[in-house]
Formats: structure tokens, C-alpha cells, sequence
């Protein structure tokens, strides 16, 4: 079977309190399958993309669980191996604390099942039956062997002629040393779609100015597109030729948890690129998708359908809170 998209990366097992506030707390807890790559393909498989994901899990109730939810959302798990030495990992979010409006995850995935991937992982026919390839900066934290396998999977994209689409997803908890996050990062860059924020352009590129940033990602290494993801202010996207287009981001009435959103963002712009649409849209369902996604707890609730995408975005047309097509 030939996907639309690959990816590789951990699942997570989430616990996310019913009350905001300290962890020290809460006594009802909610569980939900996540993790950023995941999250994406799950994204793009309710906006219509085939995928599969190489991963592993532990031998647990919890392993089962990420098994039945993504094989649940369509997405391929023949690469997701069973590893019997070790657990699937967990992370607990703290929400609207210390922050009102933002959350704070704590990981406990330290040697997990998904941190003992290595190159072995990694099937090249699984890759080479794939259009495109998708990484984010996760990965290559976890550990060692985690790189390595990132490493294989984008060296046979390349020479395999894939698009790969790279969501630099830099996360200091995992890294600790932003050099260190940097260092191996950056030769990742080199890929078809950049997907990024402002913090994470001023780890990769600690000399440069925002602007010079942007430029080097588009002049010198080559992205067809570059986008920023600003949360609140909205995403600003940037092609070959320099053209910047601009979305805004869709005030919602309600923020439940915003764990989650970027890779909303991520799933419904692809999808809205493989689609053929024009940037400027795909941008607007972008921002859409990350929107709906914040008003609920877990990271794939919410993520809409193509059709969810289209209604949400004829009312707000209603509302003229965006411009779309
Ligand atoms: O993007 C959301 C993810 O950050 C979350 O689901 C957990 O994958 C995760 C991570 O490593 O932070």
C-alpha cells in the first residue's frame, strides 16, 4: 500500500486534569492518546491523507491503548513494534497555571518504549511507498538512537526523492541545551516544508535576525515554503519567490488547553497544500483547525474534518473575523 504520508516519532499517553490549575490538586484526570507526529497524520487522516507511522510502544495497557486509537483514526501501524523492555511513555499537563490561557506538560518518558527506536526501525520500501515524509524536532531529542533512526528515514527521502515536510517542534524540556538542539536540528532544515515558530527560529539561528533567518531558510537552504506559527497573532507563511501572506488566528470563545494546536495547524495546512490550495488558504485552515483544537483537552478530538474545516470557515466568512476563499 502506497501513503500519503510517513512519519516517525512517540505516542504519548496524556493525563489532563478536569480542573485547571496546580497539579497538586486535581483528583480527575482524563487520558488521551498524543504526541506531535501522531497528532499530524491523525490530523491529516480525518482531512482524507493516508498514513502510517514507525514508532514503538511498550508491552502495556497503555501500548494497546496508542495501538487501538491510531489504527481507530486510519492510521497504519505494521511499523509500530512491541518493545517487551520497556513502558510506553506519559506526560501530565498543567493547565491556565502559573499562565491563564497556556498549559505546561510534564514528561515521564524518560527510557520509554518510543526512546529505543534506532535505524533498525526504520523499513526503507515503508518509506520508499510513501509521497512525502514528515519529522519534527521531537524525535531527535529523545535520544540517541531516536536521531539515528530520524537521520535514516530523512537520508531515504532525500535520495528517494520524497517531499519532507520538517516541523522544527523544539521542545528545551526534552533538549535541555539549546546548542545541543541546534547542532542537531539544523541540517534537517534542508527539507520541502518548514514549519516553525519565533523561538524556535532564534535557537537555530542565534547570529541572525529575524528577517535573515527567513531568508537563509528560503535563499540558502531551500524550503519551497517557511511557516511561522505565532499562536494568538496568527501564522505568517513565506515562498520562493518572498511572498508573505499573512493569516490571522480565530479568537475562540473558550480555551480549554492549547497542547495541540500547532500540529492541528501543521495537519490542516498540508492538507490544504496537497489539496492544491493557495497558501493564503491553507494558512486560513491552518489557523482554523489550531483554533478548534484549543477548545477542547486532548491534542485529536477536536481536529476537524474537511468538511468541519469548510463550515467553521463559511461562519467566520459570516463574521468577517477572516478573509477565505
Ligand atoms: O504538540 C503537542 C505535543 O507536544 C504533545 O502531544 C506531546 O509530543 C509531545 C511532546 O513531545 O511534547
Amino acid at each position: 500500500m502506497k501513503f500519503d504520508f510517513v512519519s516517525l516519532g512517540e505516542v504519548l499517553i496524556q493525563f489532563n486534569p478536569l480542573s485547571a490549575g496546580p497539579l497538586r490538586y486535581p483528583k480527575l484526570f482524563e487520558v488521551h492518546v498524543a504526541g506531535s507526529e501522531s497528532n499530524i497524520l491523525i490530523g491529516l487522516s480525518k482531512l482524507g491523507f493516508t498514513s502510517g507511522l514507525i514508532s514503538r510502544v511498550g508491552n502495556d495497557e497503555f501500548g494497546i491503548m496508542i495501538l487501538n486509537t491510531l489504527k481507530g483514526e486510519g492510521i497504519d501501524i505494521s511499523k509500530i513494534k512491541i518493545d517487551d523492555s520497556a513502558t510506553t511513555g506519559i506526560y501530565i499537563v498543567q493547565r491556565h497555571y502559573p499562565i491563564p490561557g497556556e498549559s505546561t506538560v510534564f514528561y515521564y518518558r524518560h527510557e520509554s518504549a518510543a526512546s529505543k527506536m534506532d535505524a533498525d526501525d526504520i523499513d526503507e520500501d515503508y518509506i520508499k511507498n510513501s509521497n512525502a515524509l514528515i519529522i519534527t524536532g521531537i524525535t531527535p531529542a529523545l535520544s540517541d538512537s531516536c536521531y539515528r533512526a530520524v537521520k535514516k528515514a530523512y537520508e531515504i527521502a532525500v535520495k528517494e526523492g520524497l517531499d519532507i515536510i520538517f516541523d522544527t517542534n523544539i521542545r528545551i524540556k526534552l533538549w535541555k541545551d539549546p546548542n545541543k538542539a541546534k547542532e542537531v536540528l539544523f541540517p534537517f532544515l534542508k527539507s520541502k516544508i518548514i514549519l516553525t515558530n519565533k523561538e524556535d527560529l532564534g535557537i537555530l539561528f542565534p547570529n541572525l535576525s529575524f528577517e535573515d533567518s527567513l531568508r537563509k531558510i528560503i535563499d540558502d537552504l531551500g524550503a519551497e515554503i517557511l511557516v511561522i506559527k505565532m499562536g494568538e497573532e496568527g501564522a505568517w507563511a513565506i515562498n520562493k519567490k518572498h511572498e508573505l501572506f499573512k493569516a490571522s488566528s480565530y479568537k475562540v470563545p473558550i480555551i480549554e488547553d492549547v497542547i495541540g494546536a500547532g500540529d492541528a495547524f501543521d495537519a490542516a495546512f498540508i492538507a490544504s497544500i496537497y489539496r492544491g490550495m493557495k497558501i493564503e488558504y491553507a494558512l486560513q485552515y491552518g489557523a482554523i483547525a489550531g483554533a478548534l483544537v484549543i477548545t477542547t483537552r486532548g491534542d485529536i478530538e477536536a481536529q476537524p474534518t474537511w468538511n468541519a474545516l469548510e463550515t467553521l470557515a463559511r461562519y467566520m466568512l459570516k463574521k468577517e473575523q477572516i478573509l477565505i476563499r
